[in-house]
Protein backbone atom coordinates (compact mmCIF):
# COMPACT_ATOMS: atom_id res chain seq x y z
CA UNK A 1 0.00 0.00 0.00
CA UNK A 2 1.19 3.58 0.30
CA UNK A 3 4.29 4.51 1.65
CA UNK A 4 5.92 1.07 0.43
CA UNK A 5 7.55 2.14 -2.67
CA UNK A 6 8.81 -0.30 -5.30
CA UNK A 7 10.53 -0.10 -8.40
CA UNK A 8 10.88 -3.11 -11.45
CA UNK A 9 12.65 -3.15 -14.59
CA UNK A 10 13.21 -5.86 -17.19
CA UNK A 11 16.32 -7.52 -18.04
CA UNK A 12 20.22 -7.87 -16.57
CA UNK A 13 20.30 -3.97 -16.45
CA UNK A 14 17.29 -4.29 -13.76
CA UNK A 15 19.18 -3.70 -11.10
CA UNK A 16 21.65 -0.72 -12.17
CA UNK A 17 18.42 0.69 -13.07
CA UNK A 18 16.29 -0.01 -10.16
CA UNK A 19 19.25 1.42 -7.64
CA UNK A 20 18.67 4.82 -9.48
CA UNK A 21 15.46 4.75 -9.89
CA UNK A 22 14.92 3.74 -6.11
CA UNK A 23 17.37 6.16 -4.99
CA UNK A 24 14.03 8.87 -6.25
CA UNK A 25 11.66 6.73 -4.14
CA UNK A 26 13.19 6.46 -1.31
CA UNK A 27 13.42 10.30 -0.83
CA UNK A 28 10.04 10.72 -1.65
CA UNK A 29 10.06 11.46 -5.33
CA UNK A 30 7.90 10.58 -7.93
CA UNK A 31 7.54 7.40 -9.60
CA UNK A 32 7.38 8.98 -12.79
CA UNK A 33 11.13 10.69 -12.18
CA UNK A 34 12.30 6.97 -11.22
CA UNK A 35 11.13 5.60 -14.35
CA UNK A 36 12.31 8.11 -16.26
CA UNK A 37 16.00 7.78 -14.34
CA UNK A 38 16.22 4.41 -14.64
CA UNK A 39 15.44 4.27 -18.24
CA UNK A 40 17.75 6.59 -19.38
CA UNK A 41 20.09 4.69 -17.61
CA UNK A 42 19.87 1.91 -19.84
CA UNK A 43 19.30 4.01 -22.66
CA UNK A 44 22.84 5.54 -22.23
CA UNK A 45 24.55 3.19 -22.57
CA UNK A 46 26.88 2.49 -24.86
CA UNK A 47 27.54 -1.51 -24.76
CA UNK A 48 23.45 -2.18 -24.76
CA UNK A 49 22.59 -3.36 -28.34
CA UNK A 50 18.98 -3.22 -27.85
CA UNK A 51 17.93 -0.20 -26.36
CA UNK A 52 19.16 3.40 -26.72
CA UNK A 53 22.00 4.86 -29.29
CA UNK A 54 24.74 2.21 -30.25
CA UNK A 55 22.31 -0.61 -31.19
CA UNK A 56 19.72 -2.28 -33.61
CA UNK A 57 20.38 -1.03 -36.51
CA UNK A 58 17.53 -0.82 -39.29
CA UNK A 59 18.26 -2.02 -42.77
CA UNK A 60 19.61 0.60 -43.84
CA UNK A 61 21.81 1.21 -40.70
CA UNK A 62 20.18 3.86 -38.74
CA UNK A 63 19.26 2.82 -35.42
CA UNK A 64 15.48 4.38 -34.82
CA UNK A 65 13.87 4.24 -31.03
CA UNK A 66 10.45 3.63 -29.43
CA UNK A 67 9.50 4.54 -26.09
CA UNK A 68 6.01 4.96 -24.14
CA UNK A 69 5.55 6.53 -20.40
CA UNK A 70 2.12 6.02 -18.65
CA UNK A 71 1.15 8.33 -15.35
CA UNK A 72 -1.40 6.06 -13.42
CA UNK A 73 -2.91 8.92 -11.54
CA UNK A 74 -4.25 10.73 -14.36
CA UNK A 75 -4.08 7.58 -16.79
CA UNK A 76 -2.33 10.01 -19.50
CA UNK A 77 0.34 8.31 -22.04
CA UNK A 78 3.19 9.89 -24.19
CA UNK A 79 4.78 7.99 -26.83
CA UNK A 80 7.51 8.21 -29.77
CA UNK A 81 7.75 5.94 -32.24
CA UNK A 82 10.27 5.80 -35.05
CA UNK A 83 12.26 8.55 -33.21
CA UNK A 84 15.67 9.69 -34.73
CA UNK A 85 19.12 11.23 -33.85
CA UNK A 86 17.98 11.55 -29.84
CA UNK A 87 18.76 9.57 -27.17
CA UNK A 88 16.31 9.67 -24.48
CA UNK A 89 13.17 8.18 -25.95
CA UNK A 90 11.84 7.74 -22.58
CA UNK A 91 12.64 11.26 -22.01
CA UNK A 92 10.50 13.09 -25.32
CA UNK A 93 7.77 10.49 -24.19
CA UNK A 94 7.29 12.19 -21.15
CA UNK A 95 7.50 15.73 -23.21
CA UNK A 96 4.85 14.15 -25.52
CA UNK A 97 2.69 13.27 -22.21
CA UNK A 98 3.55 16.24 -20.11
CA UNK A 99 3.42 19.17 -22.56
CA UNK A 100 0.63 17.97 -25.58
CA UNK A 101 -3.03 16.80 -25.55
CA UNK A 102 -1.00 14.23 -28.05
CA UNK A 103 -0.09 10.48 -27.29
CA UNK A 104 2.17 9.13 -29.95
CA UNK A 105 4.67 11.27 -32.37
CA UNK A 106 6.92 9.64 -34.68
CA UNK A 107 9.09 9.73 -37.06
CA UNK A 108 11.43 13.05 -38.03
CA UNK A 109 8.67 14.88 -36.82
CA UNK A 110 9.02 13.18 -33.21
CA UNK A 111 12.85 14.66 -33.66
CA UNK A 112 11.56 17.98 -34.53
CA UNK A 113 9.24 18.21 -31.62
CA UNK A 114 12.19 16.62 -29.27
CA UNK A 115 14.45 19.83 -30.54
CA UNK A 116 11.23 22.02 -29.87
CA UNK A 117 11.36 20.69 -26.30
CA UNK A 118 15.15 21.12 -26.03
CA UNK A 119 16.79 17.98 -26.55
CA UNK A 120 19.49 17.56 -28.51
CA UNK A 121 20.16 16.49 -32.01
CA UNK A 122 22.76 13.55 -32.57
CA UNK A 123 24.04 10.47 -34.03
CA UNK A 124 22.75 7.20 -32.70
CA UNK A 125 25.82 4.62 -34.05
CA UNK A 126 28.33 3.86 -32.66
CA UNK A 127 31.06 1.61 -33.68
CA UNK A 128 29.06 -1.27 -32.75
CA UNK A 129 25.99 -1.20 -34.22
CA UNK A 130 27.95 0.31 -37.16
CA UNK A 131 29.94 -2.84 -37.76
CA UNK A 132 27.10 -5.01 -37.08
CA UNK A 133 25.15 -3.38 -39.77
CA UNK A 134 28.14 -3.66 -42.62
CA UNK A 135 28.55 -6.74 -41.28
CA UNK A 136 24.50 -7.84 -41.69
CA UNK A 137 25.14 -5.44 -45.30
CA UNK A 138 28.20 -7.68 -46.75
CA UNK A 139 25.77 -10.49 -46.39
CA UNK A 140 23.72 -9.09 -49.01
CA UNK A 141 20.78 -10.25 -47.76
CA UNK A 142 17.32 -9.02 -47.73
CA UNK A 143 15.96 -8.11 -43.82
CA UNK A 144 14.20 -11.22 -42.17
CA UNK A 145 11.49 -8.95 -42.05
CA UNK A 146 10.55 -9.42 -45.59
CA UNK A 147 9.57 -13.43 -44.64
CA UNK A 148 5.74 -12.58 -43.85
CA UNK A 149 4.46 -16.40 -42.10
CA UNK A 150 3.17 -15.67 -38.77
CA UNK A 151 3.78 -18.64 -37.91
CA UNK A 152 7.35 -19.63 -38.25
CA UNK A 153 9.92 -19.37 -35.31
CA UNK A 154 11.35 -16.16 -35.02
CA UNK A 155 14.60 -15.96 -34.69
CA UNK A 156 14.50 -12.89 -32.08
CA UNK A 157 16.83 -14.34 -29.38
CA UNK A 158 18.30 -11.53 -28.24
CA UNK A 159 16.00 -9.12 -27.23
CA UNK A 160 16.46 -6.49 -24.13
CA UNK A 161 13.75 -3.67 -24.08
CA UNK A 162 13.40 -1.90 -20.57
CA UNK A 163 10.56 -2.54 -19.06
CA UNK A 164 9.90 0.12 -15.82
CA UNK A 165 7.25 -0.24 -13.52
CA UNK A 166 7.24 1.87 -10.45
CA UNK A 167 4.91 3.03 -7.56
CA UNK A 168 5.89 6.00 -5.16
CA UNK A 169 5.27 6.63 -1.82
CA UNK A 170 2.17 8.38 -2.23
CA UNK A 171 1.10 5.37 -4.14
CA UNK A 172 1.27 7.17 -7.67
CA UNK A 173 1.89 3.90 -10.62
CA UNK A 174 3.93 5.17 -13.25
CA UNK A 175 4.85 2.51 -16.14
CA UNK A 176 7.68 3.03 -19.09
CA UNK A 177 9.41 1.11 -21.91
CA UNK A 178 11.95 1.98 -24.13
CA UNK A 179 13.46 0.06 -27.22
CA UNK A 180 15.21 0.42 -30.29
CA UNK A 181 13.31 -2.58 -31.55
CA UNK A 182 14.42 -5.20 -33.86
CA UNK A 183 17.58 -5.63 -36.28
CA UNK A 184 17.59 -4.54 -39.69
CA UNK A 185 14.19 -4.06 -39.46
CA UNK A 186 12.41 -2.03 -42.28
CA UNK A 187 12.85 1.43 -41.75
CA UNK A 188 9.69 3.12 -40.57
CA UNK A 189 8.89 0.10 -38.58
CA UNK A 190 7.05 0.83 -35.37
CA UNK A 191 7.07 -2.33 -32.76
CA UNK A 192 4.75 -3.02 -30.01
CA UNK A 193 6.79 -0.46 -27.61
CA UNK A 194 5.11 2.69 -27.90
CA UNK A 195 1.38 1.20 -28.42
CA UNK A 196 -0.42 1.62 -25.02
CA UNK A 197 -1.54 -1.96 -24.00
CA UNK A 198 1.29 -3.75 -26.42
CA UNK A 199 4.31 -2.81 -24.78
CA UNK A 200 3.12 -1.57 -21.93
CA UNK A 201 0.43 -0.65 -19.37
CA UNK A 202 -1.01 -0.12 -15.74
CA UNK A 203 -4.10 1.07 -14.29
CA UNK A 204 -3.80 3.62 -11.21
CA UNK A 205 -6.02 1.09 -9.19
CA UNK A 206 -4.54 -2.42 -10.09
CA UNK A 207 -0.66 -2.65 -11.69
CA UNK A 208 1.23 -2.13 -14.45
CA UNK A 209 2.65 -4.50 -17.14
CA UNK A 210 5.45 -4.22 -19.55
CA UNK A 211 6.59 -6.60 -22.28
CA UNK A 212 9.66 -7.56 -24.09
CA UNK A 213 9.98 -10.09 -27.16
CA UNK A 214 8.69 -9.71 -30.91
CA UNK A 215 6.86 -7.11 -30.88
CA UNK A 216 5.55 -7.57 -34.56
CA UNK A 217 3.47 -10.33 -33.17
CA UNK A 218 2.75 -9.34 -29.42
CA UNK A 219 0.93 -5.70 -31.04
CA UNK A 220 -1.86 -7.80 -32.25
CA UNK A 221 -2.94 -9.47 -28.86
CA UNK A 222 -2.59 -6.22 -27.08
CA UNK A 223 -0.89 -8.30 -23.76
CA UNK A 224 -0.17 -5.81 -21.19
CA UNK A 225 -3.56 -4.86 -21.52
CA UNK A 226 -4.82 -8.18 -21.28
CA UNK A 227 -2.47 -8.97 -17.90
CA UNK A 228 -3.59 -5.53 -16.33
CA UNK A 229 -7.26 -6.88 -17.11
CA UNK A 230 -7.14 -10.22 -15.49
CA UNK A 231 -5.47 -8.73 -12.22
CA UNK A 232 -8.13 -6.63 -12.31
CA UNK A 233 -10.18 -9.29 -11.89
CA UNK A 234 -7.91 -10.40 -8.94
CA UNK A 235 -5.69 -13.13 -10.96
CA UNK A 236 -1.81 -13.18 -9.41
CA UNK A 237 0.58 -11.17 -11.99
CA UNK A 238 2.26 -14.47 -13.24
CA UNK A 239 -0.44 -16.34 -14.26
CA UNK A 240 -2.38 -12.83 -15.63
CA UNK A 241 1.11 -12.74 -17.76
CA UNK A 242 1.09 -16.27 -18.81
CA UNK A 243 -2.72 -16.08 -19.54
CA UNK A 244 -2.18 -13.27 -22.09
CA UNK A 245 1.23 -15.13 -23.68
CA UNK A 246 -1.16 -18.08 -24.19
CA UNK A 247 -3.70 -15.91 -26.11
CA UNK A 248 -0.73 -15.76 -28.65
CA UNK A 249 0.38 -18.64 -28.47
CA UNK A 250 -2.64 -20.42 -28.66
CA UNK A 251 -3.36 -18.76 -32.03
CA UNK A 252 -0.12 -20.90 -33.39
CA UNK A 253 2.40 -18.02 -32.88
CA UNK A 254 5.82 -19.48 -32.48
CA UNK A 255 7.33 -15.84 -30.79
CA UNK A 256 9.87 -15.19 -28.13
CA UNK A 257 8.23 -12.94 -25.85
CA UNK A 258 7.76 -12.27 -21.85
CA UNK A 259 6.08 -10.31 -19.75
CA UNK A 260 6.64 -8.56 -16.34
CA UNK A 261 3.53 -7.66 -14.33
CA UNK A 262 3.44 -5.75 -10.87
CA UNK A 263 0.22 -4.83 -8.84
CA UNK A 264 -0.31 -1.24 -7.12
CA UNK A 265 0.50 -3.12 -3.71
CA UNK A 266 3.70 -4.82 -4.94
CA UNK A 267 2.99 -8.31 -5.55
CA UNK A 268 5.19 -9.29 -9.08
CA UNK A 269 5.78 -12.09 -11.65
CA UNK A 270 6.19 -12.88 -15.33
CA UNK A 271 5.76 -15.16 -18.16
CA UNK A 272 7.82 -16.00 -21.20
CA UNK A 273 7.49 -17.94 -24.19
CA UNK A 274 9.97 -19.42 -26.47
CA UNK A 275 12.58 -17.92 -24.17
CA UNK A 276 13.55 -20.75 -22.07
CA UNK A 277 17.01 -20.28 -22.76
CA UNK A 278 16.92 -16.41 -23.43
CA UNK A 279 17.82 -15.35 -19.94
CA UNK A 280 14.71 -13.14 -19.19
CA UNK A 281 14.34 -11.93 -16.20
CA UNK A 282 13.03 -9.21 -13.85
CA UNK A 283 14.08 -7.43 -10.86
CA UNK A 284 12.80 -5.77 -8.27
CA UNK A 285 14.23 -2.81 -5.71
CA UNK A 286 12.08 -2.42 -2.44
CA UNK A 287 12.92 -1.03 1.38
CA UNK A 288 13.89 -5.42 1.41
CA UNK A 289 16.61 -4.89 -1.57
CA UNK A 290 17.05 -5.48 -5.08
CA UNK A 291 16.21 -8.77 -6.46
CA UNK A 292 16.22 -10.51 -10.03
CA UNK A 293 14.07 -12.76 -10.78
CA UNK A 294 14.35 -15.28 -13.95
CA UNK A 295 11.50 -16.15 -15.77
C1 LIG B 1 10.05 -4.65 -30.47
N1 LIG B 1 9.39 -5.55 -28.35
O1 LIG B 1 10.27 -3.55 -30.96
C2 LIG B 1 10.43 -4.84 -29.04
C3 LIG B 1 11.75 -5.54 -29.01
C4 LIG B 1 12.11 -6.09 -27.69
O2 LIG B 1 13.50 -6.91 -26.20
O3 LIG B 1 11.32 -6.29 -26.83
N2 LIG B 1 13.27 -6.39 -27.41
O4 LIG B 1 9.55 -5.58 -31.07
Amino acid sequence: GPGQPFILTTWDFGPGANALGYDILKQGGSSIDAVEVAINHVELLPDEYWVGYGGVPNEVGETTLDAMILWGPTHDIGAVGCLKRVKKAISVARRVMEETQHTMIVGDDATRFAVRMGFEEVSLTNLRSQEAWETWKAKGERSDAFKPEPFVEDNLRGHDTVGTIAVDADGNLCVGCSTNGREFKIPGRVGDSPVPGAGAYGDQSVGGAVATGNGDVMMRFLPCYHTVELMRQGMPPDLAAAAAIKRITDRGYKFGGGIAAVTVDGHHGGAQAGWDDAGFSYSVQTADGNSKFPI
